[in-house]
């Protein structure tokens, strides 16, 4: 029978556009698909505001604490499209972090006792500030499980230090960032006793052994570091200290840290004790921390304290003799500690209560200067009453949580836990002005911009605990929601749901997007961990292997190589049983985007090689075997082409016969037939190049990159065209073959690269130059 495709083709097209009844989607009206999905004006108006239309950029770009993933995740805003997972304390093999040797010596500086610690619990980002105002340079991050902070460059999203507080045991209040991001200020959470001081404390002395703290990180701005040596500790009392935040304006070299269990309560469940949850919110108040870090910094100059595990460390005898740290009381358990953006108030949040509270920051100073002190906690420090510092108290909603602050001047939202709800409140009237309904726990907030001396306004985003049935189930564990807010007018406006599948996250910060400007290529042979030139970079027709063998008689085999469209050199690599391997790879492209992976069969190893970088694996071949390797992004037409095999040859092995047999022979007509494709081919790259050259290229930084490399390419082309004529006219064919198709690929390489530099011309109104 002879089938006929045409009925069929007619039934299919039938079913798609839904034949007899309604037209395609395609075709209907915006009405038509209101009708058809339910939806209103109101979620018209919503989607309009977030949609963002293909090759679209957002406005803001928001740093996510990806929770317990140890990441952090990076999305655009309004259209709440996730960009990027940034690696911070856990490996991750899509960006070759913890796979090349690389990014796993900036693990190994987060290591524990010598343990490798490889996921982090990351709560709080900050970005780096300058008088105030993010500056965009670099995030800092915390893990509350091991009391770590993470120091990212904004300059290519990449982790490049982890620090490790050489006394806490856990920390929460971390990090945040003083005005010019001279310090990140990292709190313990869980009291213990100090390491390298005391190991091992029986519980029966936690009063007298078990400490908290609060860090001030030194960060070196020049190097994009920070410094543990130029770092002081102040030493706490074992409450629970929770959150920071710097001081700014009036306030500017002070920092703030609220805390809860100041009843220093030790739970004990299983012993008939009341557990922590009820000994630790007995009191009706817990304290307010106020730490002079400017102060502290010049006694730090003036040699008045002592390095401990390497860091200075105050003591709280010290803290109180110099007038550094005070406290407040906090009712009600407090959570989140917020100044203003202008340094005036502070705002804390009764999470047991109703109420948020308002410090004012002239009350404060004014106690302290005038010793007005109602008592000395068991420590001896000094405290301030409430009454002498606070300017109101707000009720806003049962379950407060985080404050924000708006554009307008005086104008906050404060997350609702118990409640689900957004309150937005007047601090210095002290009323509150709309409330939202969001779904479901929110923590923490975040305003645009929102930690800075002018926040923008504009968006809030709720960062709830639980999802429940806001999205398609997917098993017992849920994804979080990111709910945008719009709160550009008087009522907030819901926007949009999102769910955030990694982790839980604590807390987001968003910057303005065109405050970033992230390279899109390394210098060529880029350690980009260490920001330098790698020792390892290998130049194009400079690659090698060596073998060398230590007295112990273990052999090393190093390979220097490089990738580009579409190979890696070497192609193969022998090695001999129990050798170790190290082969470093430098991505020779300039073009953007043109990243390659690479991995190897059963040897862990996954790299991510970006335009420029260098990056470098090692491993023990502890099996005889054939290894395939390959490249593990889709470059090119040939990617499934770019690919090698690593031998590893038994001990004492030794070939008889090293030749490889063609599978394929060629003839002449072969050859002359992919000659002439080539010759075709140059014409077309003639033609882009014409049109480059006329315009004013050389006024593009990208064009002229993407010049430079596709004359390098063509470069490679000639040297393959001769290499093809040469063997032409010896009579190999195969070879003459092989060679021709490799000139053909360099020239496809070019034309690719002409291309892009030819749309970008086009695109970005070139002009046309005399010649
Ligand atoms: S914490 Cu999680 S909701 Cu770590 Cu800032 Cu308040
Ligand atoms: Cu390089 Cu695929």
């Amino acid at each position: 029978m002879k089938l006929s495709l045409k009925p069929l083709a007619a039934s299919l097209l039938a079913v798609v556009i839904g034949a007899g009844s309604s037209p395609a989607f395609s075709q209907d009206s915006l009405q038509d698909v209101m009708a058809k999905r339910g939806l209103t004006e109101k979620d018209i108006l919503a989607a309009a505001k977030t949609y963002t239309p293909t090759g679209g950029r957002d406005e803001y770009l928001a740093f996510s604490s990806g929770g317990q993933s140890g990441q952090v995740i990076v999305y655009g805003i309004p259209s709440m499209r996730i960009l990027k997972y940034i690696a911070v304390f856990t490996p991750e093999p899509w960006q070759g972090y913890g796979f090349d040797d690389e990014s796993k010596a900036v693990l190994a500086q987060g290591r524990i006792d010598g343990k490798d610690i490889t996921y982090g619990d990351t709560h709080h980002p900050a970005i780096t500030e300058t008088e105030g105002e993010y500056d965009g340079k670099y995030l800092f991050i915390n893990d509350k499980a091991n009391p770590r902070v993470a120091v990212i460059d904004l300059h290519d999203f990449e982790t490049k230090q982890i620090v490790v507080n050489p006394f806490f045991r856990s920390d929460h209040g971390g990090a945040f960032v003083t005005p010019n991001s001279e310090y990140v200020m990292e709190a313990s959470q869980y009291p213990a006793p100090y390491k390298g001081m005391h190991d091992f404390v029986p519980l029966s002395e936690f009063n007298d052994k078990y400490r908290g703290g609060l860090t001030y990180w030194k960060f070196n701005r020049e190097i994009g570091r920070l410094v543990m040596g130029e770092s002081f500790n102040f030493e706490m009392p074992p409450y629970s200290q929770d959150l920071n935040d710097a001081g700014k304006g009036p306030s500017y070299g002070w920092g703030f840290t609220n805390s809860f269990c100041s009843e220093r309560y030790v739970g004990g469940i299983e012993k008939g004790r009341p557990p922590f949850e009820a000994g630790c919110s007995s009191k009706d108040t817990d304290f307010m921390h106020v730490t002079n870090w400017k102060k502290a910094e010049e006694l730090v100059a003036a040699g008045k304290f002592e390095k401990v595990n390497g860091m200075y460390l105050i003591t709280m005898e010290q803290a109180v003799a110099n007038d550094l740290m005070y406290l407040i009381p906090e009712p009600k358990s407090p959570h989140g500690v917020d100044v203003s953006p202008d340094g005036a108030h502070i705002i804390v949040s009764g999470k047991l209560d109703s109420h948020a509270w308002v410090y004012s920051w002239e009350k404060i100073q004014k106690a302290i200067a005038d010793k007005n002190f109602e008592s000395t906690d068991p420590y001896g420090i000094p405290i301030i009453s409430l009454e002498a510092a606070l300017a109101r108290s707000v009720s806003v909603g049962l379950g407060p949580l985080h404050t924000q602050y708006d554009s307008k001047e005086c104008v906050v939202y404060t997350s609702i836990y118990v409640d689900s709800m957004i309150t937005k409140w007047d601090y210095c009237e002290g009323k509150v002005l709309d409330q939202l309904p969001i779904h479901y726990n929110v923590g923490h907030l975040m305003t645009m911009e929102g930690d800075s001396v002018s926040p923008d306004g504009k968006y809030l985003v709720a960062l709830n605990k639980l999802s429940i049935d806001r999205f398609n189930p997917v098993g017992p564990l849920h994804p979080q929601n990111h709910q945008l807010i719009d709160i550009s007018g008087d009522k907030m406006e819901l926007l949009y749901d999102m769910p955030l599948p990694l982790g839980e996250p604590h807390y987001v910060v968003a910057i303005a997007a065109d405050k970033l400007s992230p390279v899109v290529r390394y210098k060529s042979g880029w350690n980009s961990r260490e920001d330098k030139r790698s020792e390892f970079k290998t130049r194009a027709g400079r690659e090698k292997t060596e073998r060398s063998c230590d007295g112990a008689g273990q052999c090393t085999v190093e390979v220097f190589g490089t990738t580009i469209r579409s190979h890696i050199t070497p192609e193969i690599i022998q090695v001999e049983e129990g050798d170790k391997v190290i082969i470093h790879l430098t991505n020779l492209e300039r073009a953007q985007d043109e990243v390659h992976g690479f991995a190897m069969y059963g040897q862990n190893v996954q790299l991510s090689i970006e335009p420029g970088k260098t990056a470098s694996t090692t491993f023990i071949a502890d099996k005889a075997g054939v290894f395939p390797y390959y490249c593990t992004e889709f470059c090119s037409a040939l990617h499934l082409e770019m690919e090698g095999i690593l031998l590893v040859t038994p001990k004492g092995y030794e070939a008889t016969d090293d030749a490889l047999v063609e599978g394929t022979t060629y003839t002449q007509a072969d050859y002359d037939k992919q000659v002439d494709t080539n010759v075709q081919t140059q014409a077309v790259i003639d033609s882009v190049v014409k049109f480059i050259t006329s315009r004013n290229f050389k006024d593009f930084p990208i064009v002229v990159a993407l010049v430079e490399d596709a004359t390098d390419q063509l470069g490679f082309a000639e040297e393959a065209k001769k290499k093809a004529a040469d063997f032409a006219t010896a009579g190999d064919w195969n070879k003459a073959m092989g060679w021709a198709n490799q000139w053909w690929q360099y020239q496809v390489k070019t034309a690719d690269l002409g291309l892009r530099a030819k749309t970008h011309l086009e695109e970005n109104g070139a002009v046309e130059v005399a010649q």
